[in-house]
């Protein structure tokens, strides 16, 4: 029994139900999947279809080698700040070549004492002030290092303005969620040449919007070893077809947010029960690696009866690739935000499935 699998909600909780998701475990032409080998098929054939038509694609995939590290401030002594003796903080420029225009973000590290190899906890969320000293002390002491990154530095979150950021250096049609995740891809390629880390424990977390952005970038990036994803909703972990009362939808959010998304993607505002895809294509893509959906109860316009469905719908599929105890769904009381205690959960389920 996977102590992290809480489904409180069953569909008939549901106010609005329109019919049966896709089924994952059955390809395209109606041929069942059933060995891995036939679901790195079907996964193939399933980011192509989410992927694409959601999120407007991603941006370039790039080497590496594209991706430069520049420490600006080393060792800055942090364990007063953190209360935790040892830990170091670090500032990088992270600098990607290869585009039309330099794209530059900048990276804070924290590292626990010791000589490592550190698990690390990838955050993107630095526009948002959720990370506080105390999140940051749950993870070090806890044996993590903490990398830090504003994903706003790649792409705004603000309008659908495309002159600067990642859409001057490599411009696209894809979306700022997508933008975004490929934050994530080029963070973990400054983490790879960054001393005392263990590049086979990156997990990555986000809230929100971006939890919506951690799960897509560890569904295109096998090399992220797990993925937290807190309170994201819709287009998240909330399923568009099986909605709790009070919950957002894709007009919605495509009429506040369209920039996030792919131009057409509006146009399936109100035609839910049509999509080719739910959001349980987006969390299958990162199967067998341990997943957690974090959902608060009160967080209705996030969609936790939906959150519920999108669960049981990838199940099969980590059930298939004999890694069940790694998908897991957690609740709290009270509403949206990323809280200390989702970070320490999240922690917790990770450092267990990532072992
Ligand atoms: C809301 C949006 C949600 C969620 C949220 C957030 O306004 O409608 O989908 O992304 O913002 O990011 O906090």
């Amino acid at each position: 029994m996977n102590p992290f699998q809480e489904l409180p909600y069953s569909r008939g909780d549901a106010v609005a139900d329109d019919g049966p998701l896709p089924d994952l475990l059955t390809f395209a032409d109606g041929a069942p999947v059933r060995t891995a080998d036939d679901w790195a098929r079907r996964r193939a054939e399933i980011a192509d279809i989410i992927i694409p038509l959601e999120y407007g694609g991603m941006p370039p995939a790039l080497p590496p080698e594209a991706t430069d590290v520049e420490l600006v401030h080393g060792k800055a002594n942090a364990s007063r700040r953190f209360g935790i003796e040892g830990v170091w903080q670090d500032l990088y420029y992270v600098e990607v070549s290869g585009g039309e225009a330099p794209l530059r973000f900048t990276l804070t590290l924290w590292t626990p004492s010791g000589d490592g190899p550190f698990p690390v906890v990838l955050n993107g969320d630095g526009c948002w002030a959720y990370l506080s000293d105390a999140t940051a002390s749950e993870a070090l002491r806890r044996g993590f290092a903490v990398a830090s990154f504003n994903r706003c530095e790649i792409a705004r979150d603000r309008d659908g303005t495309r002159d600067r950021g990642i859409y001057a250096a490599f411009p696209g049609e894809y979306g700022a969620i997508s933008a975004w995740a490929w934050a994530y891809h080029r963070a973990y390629d400054a983490l790879l040449r960054l001393p005392k880390l263990d590049a086979g424990r990156v997990a990555i977390t986000g809230h929100s919007r971006g939890g919506k952005t951690v799960e897509l970038a560890g569904a295109t990036d096998t090399r992220i070893a797990a993925v937290g994803d807190n309170n994201s909703g819709c287009c998240g972990f909330g399923c568009n077809r099986v909605r709790g009362e009070g919950c957002e939808r894709i007009a919605d959010i495509t009429r506040v947010f369209p920039f996030w998304f792919d131009k057409g993607f509006a146009a399936w505002s109100g035609r839910e029960a049509e999509l080719p895809f739910d959001q349980h294509f987006l969390a299958a893509l990162i199967a067998p690696r341990p997943l957690l959906f974090a959902v608060a109860h009160g967080d209705l316009w996030s969609n936790p009866v939906g959150a519920c469905e999108t669960y049981r719908a990838v199940l099969p599929v980590y059930r298939l690739l004999g890694a069940e105890e790694k998908f897991g769904i957690v609740f709290r009381e009270g509403g949206h935000g990323h809280l200390t205690g989702d970070w320490a959960r999240f922690l917790d389920f990770s450092s267990q499935a990532m072992a």
